[in-house]
């Protein structure tokens, strides 16, 4: 295939993903609306899911689908199992509409995907809490509903279960390394920075997708795993890595959100990139304005950076990583084929959003 013909294909896949989700509504609130107890519900279900699992970037979910084509036999690509991949993608999909509700939440961030927030909608506030958790409690009924039958149903529950838990941990550490209204710059080091994007970020948005799919193709033995999860826990620390970057030079009307990091006190790359290039001087102006909600506290943390030249750092940064994750590819991708990973890498690198 040449540029054009595999931008083609992209584009399709994503329509045929897009397209599916129909059938996924119908699955999840079909037997429920006209039900005389539940109706209500379900139909408070069809809102959350429609505000909050549409309209974001799909790479997680189109990662699934693209990773069970290249590794599932062709005799085997039918069409049931092209709907259970669907399927699975938009599970990954599900989690990741669960994680924003709340991450909103906690965050006190304002808007998501170019929307406002859903906690923040008038009228939704912390009820979007119990959203959360409906949006979560869809995905095990889906992989119900399509994969109760499969050999891999099983492993299927304890990946989407075991992600879900590092997930969570990743965001207990986040939080806790972010306390309201207490600034302690030592807390940000490089190492718990590590730890916290490895498990907020990494497993959920890059080996789960990648390993459902494995899963999905009766690949399920724990040096294959392991070496997959070698590359793509270093591809989510890059892409968390380019959030935070984003979270503050970022452009809102692409990216979709505005930024809350230095506001929410966040071990940011930025902050510990920050730290390790300070003066005394420069320390002592993160002691003053990290961490809080005026506005103006906010430009001179970002004056700081900007003074450090952090927007460059991040771009030589950007390339370096590119450059260790393609030898990584090269050592740990057999015997799956490179094509999954490079695919993957190709649509983070230098993303604006
Ligand atoms: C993202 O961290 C992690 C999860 C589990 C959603 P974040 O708060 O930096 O994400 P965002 O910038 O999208 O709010
Ligand atoms: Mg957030
Ligand atoms: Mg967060
Ligand atoms: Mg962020």
């Amino acid at each position: 295939m040449n540029g054009n013909q595999k931008l083609e294909a992209c584009n399709q896949e994503k329509q045929d993903f897009i397209q599916h989700f129909s059938q996924i509504m119908k699955v999840l609130t079909e037997d429920g609306l006209d039900h005389p107890e539940t109706g209500d519900a379900i139909t408070r279900l069809k809102e959350v899911l429609e505000y909050n699992v549409v309209g974001g970037k799909y790479n997680r979910g189109l990662t699934v689908l693209q990773a069970f084509r290249e590794l599932v036999e062709p005799r085997k690509q039918d069409a049931e199992n092209l709907q259970r991949a669907l399927t699975v993608g938009w599970c990954v999909e599900l989690l990741q509409a669960f994680f924003l509700v709340s991450d909103d939440i906690m965050d006190s961030s304002l808007t998501r995907r170019g929307q406002i927030c859903w906690y923040q909608k008038p009228g939704i506030g912390l009820d979007a809490i119990n959203d959360a958790v409906l949006l979560e409690a869809c995905i095990y009924r889906l992989l119900k509903f399509y994969c109760r039958e499969q050999p891999y149903y099983l492993n299927l529950l304890e990946l989407f279960l075991q992600s879900s838990y590092q997930t969570e941990i990743g965001q207990t550490l986040d939080l806790i390394t972010a306390p309201q209204g207490h600034v302690d710059l030592d807390r940000y080091t490089e190492k718990r920075y590590k730890s916290i994007v490895k498990y907020k970020t990494a497993f959920y948005s890059f080996y789960l997708p990648v390993a459902a799919a494995m899963y999905m193709a009766g690949i399920d033995g724990e040096k294959e795993h392991a070496n997959a999860m070698k590359i793509l826990l270093e591809m989510g620390e890059f892409f968390q890595i380019q959030d935070d970057y984003l979270d503050l030079f970022g452009d809102p009307s692409v990216t979709g959100k505005v930024g809350t990091d230095i506001q929410d006190n966040k071990c940011s790359w930025l902050v510990v990139q920050c730290l390790q290039r300070a003066t005394p001087q420069q320390r002592q102006i993160l002691e003053d304005n990290y961490g809080q909600k005026d506005p103006d506290k906010v430009a001179q943390v970002k004056a700081l950076y900007e003074a450090q030249d952090l927007p460059a750092v991040f771009l030589k940064y950007e390339e370096d990583s590119y450059n260790r994750l393609k030898s990584l590819i090269e050592q740990y991708s057999a015997p799956l084929p490179p094509a999954i990973f490079l695919e993957l890498a190709k649509k983070i690198y230098k993303r604006k959003k």
